[in-house]
């Protein structure tokens, strides 16, 4: 019998999703479970697999296109019916309650809400609107852009088709609120439009993917509303690198890699709680600054998509074992497009580390709602005037990047300088 697949719910609050790519053809016999498309949201991107095994007669979507949950995407071939259907039963109308947590979205239930839009009729949007209330219309980007900006979306007056919400809505909302109040320049109003670049030579153009509109939204946001100081340092890391190279063995062991970043992580989570400025978030609307009793910090993590930012959750009470196990596994998941939303929410710290790659130094931005990112570069082998004499060590660079807005200099200069030392000889961290 020929069956409707329809886009099942993907996450918390998230009514639409950019389809990433289609993972089948017309023609194809598929089998249960298998993915058949990847959809992008502002928070993670998704396979969605089939909920049953059949030939695929008609493709309804296109790579690109913004998608709604309960939109028909393939019409299938299904060889067998349940039992249900061969009783003569109305498939069950999708269930759009938010029972889907963003943290908890994992492939079992993705498939389970599948299984639940699954339909042979198509009045799933007319479904999902009646059971959710009225849903503000506006894409993700939209959306998120409002959320950067502090605007609450439900304040604004869409003038799209059916009232739908476009960026210079909220845009125009934003400068109508500020009146004219001297903060223009905090609102990236319009973009400027770019020169004609084909009359200098042949161009290409792509469109950005989602993952790297994000990147480039919350880095302006930072560089607009964060004001940055970059402190530098290197760390004599001679000693702790032996250390590193006599007790890799034994985190390979438990299926690990004991890398340098697995250690600064370490050393930092002790130095957020010595230094409980860094572990805070500056408040401005409540003219408050807000401490935080957990230690949650982020490591860049280089992909083919572009950068992602897993959370590795109460560092300072994990050890190096557990640090190295827990870094390598979410690197791999951000490396394979698998991480969820929520593994990437949640940090008061980042750890940049470029050593692996290239550079003597960089300034890394800093991330929204957080104060202060650290960036690693490449150590190497350096001359060093020590007791009167030089010796060579092992000297890593270190850039920390601070909100000047709660941190001052002598504030970024004792947190570097504590790591320095702590890294140097790490019995430090017991004195
Ligand atoms: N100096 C010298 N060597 C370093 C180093 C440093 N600062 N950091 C790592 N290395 C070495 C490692 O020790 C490892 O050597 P061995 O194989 O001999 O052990 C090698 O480089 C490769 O390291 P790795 O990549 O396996 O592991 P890692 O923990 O060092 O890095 C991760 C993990 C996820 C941080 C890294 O893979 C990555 O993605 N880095 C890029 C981060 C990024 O893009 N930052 C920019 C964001 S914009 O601010």
């Amino acid at each position: 019998m020929t069956k409707e697949i329809l886009l099942p719910e993907i996450a918390d609050n998230v009514v639409t999703g950019y389809l990433a790519s289609v993972l089948v053809s017309v023609g194809d016999q598929i089998e249960e479970d298998q993915s058949i498309i990847e959809v992008e949201t502002d928070k993670a991107t998704t396979d969605i697999p089939s909920p049953f095994a059949g030939k695929i007669l008609d493709i309804k979507v296109n790579q690109g296109d913004e998608i709604r949950v309960g939109q028909v995407i393939m019409i299938v071939e299904s060889a067998d019916s349940s039992a249900a259907e061969q009783a003569g039963d109305k498939p069950k109308a999708p269930e759009f309650s938010h029972q889907v947590t963003a943290e908890a979205i994992t492939t079992e239930q993705t498939k389970d809400k599948v299984k639940q839009v699954v339909s042979t009729n198509t009045s799933s949007i007319a479904d999902i609107s009646s059971s959710k209330g009225a849903i503000v219309p506006a894409s993700p980007s939209v959306r998120r852009f409002a959320r950067e900006l502090g605007v609450d979306i439900n304040h604004v007056q869409g003038t799209g088709v059916a009232g739908r919400i476009s960026d210079d809505d909220v845009k125009a909302h934003t400068k109508s609120v500020i009146q004219g109040g001297g903060f223009q320049s905090l609102i990236q109003s319009d973009y400027a439009e770019v020169p004609d670049f084909s009359q200098w030579g042949p161009v290409d153009t792509e469109p950005m993917s989602r993952i790297r509109q994000i990147t480039a939204e919350s880095t302006v946001n930072s560089w607009q509303s964060i004001p940055q100081v970059v402190q530098f340092d290197k760390a004599d890391i001679t000693d702790i690198e032996k250390f590193r190279q006599q007790n890799k063995n034994l985190v390979e062991k438990a299926g690990g890699k004991l890398t340098m970043t697995a250690i600064i992580l370490k050393v930092s989570a002790a130095a957020l709680r010595k230094f409980p400025k860094f572990n805070a978030s500056v408040d401005m609307k409540n003219r408050q600054v807000v401490y935080k009793d957990y230690v949650n910090i982020g490591v860049a993590v280089d992909t083919a998509q572009g950068l992602l930012v897993p959370i590795i959750r109460d560092a300072d009470k994990k050890n190096l074992s557990e640090l190295s196990l827990e870094l390598g596994e979410l690197a791999e998941k951000a490396r394979s497009r698998k991480l969820s939303s929520a593994e990437m929410q949640g940090g008061n710290f980042t750890i940049s580390n470029l050593g692996g790659i290239s550079g003597t130094g960089f300034t890394p931005i800093v991330y929204p709602h957080q104060v202060a990112i650290m960036g690693v570069s490449k150590a190497s082998m350096e001359q060093v005037f020590r007791d009167n004499q030089f010796v060579a060590r092992q000297m890593m660079p270190l850039s920390l990047s601070y909100d000047h807005r709660l941190i001052d200099g002598a504030d970024g200069a004792r947190f570097l300088a504590w790591i320095c030392k702590v890294l140097e000889q790490a019995f430090n961290l017991w004195l």
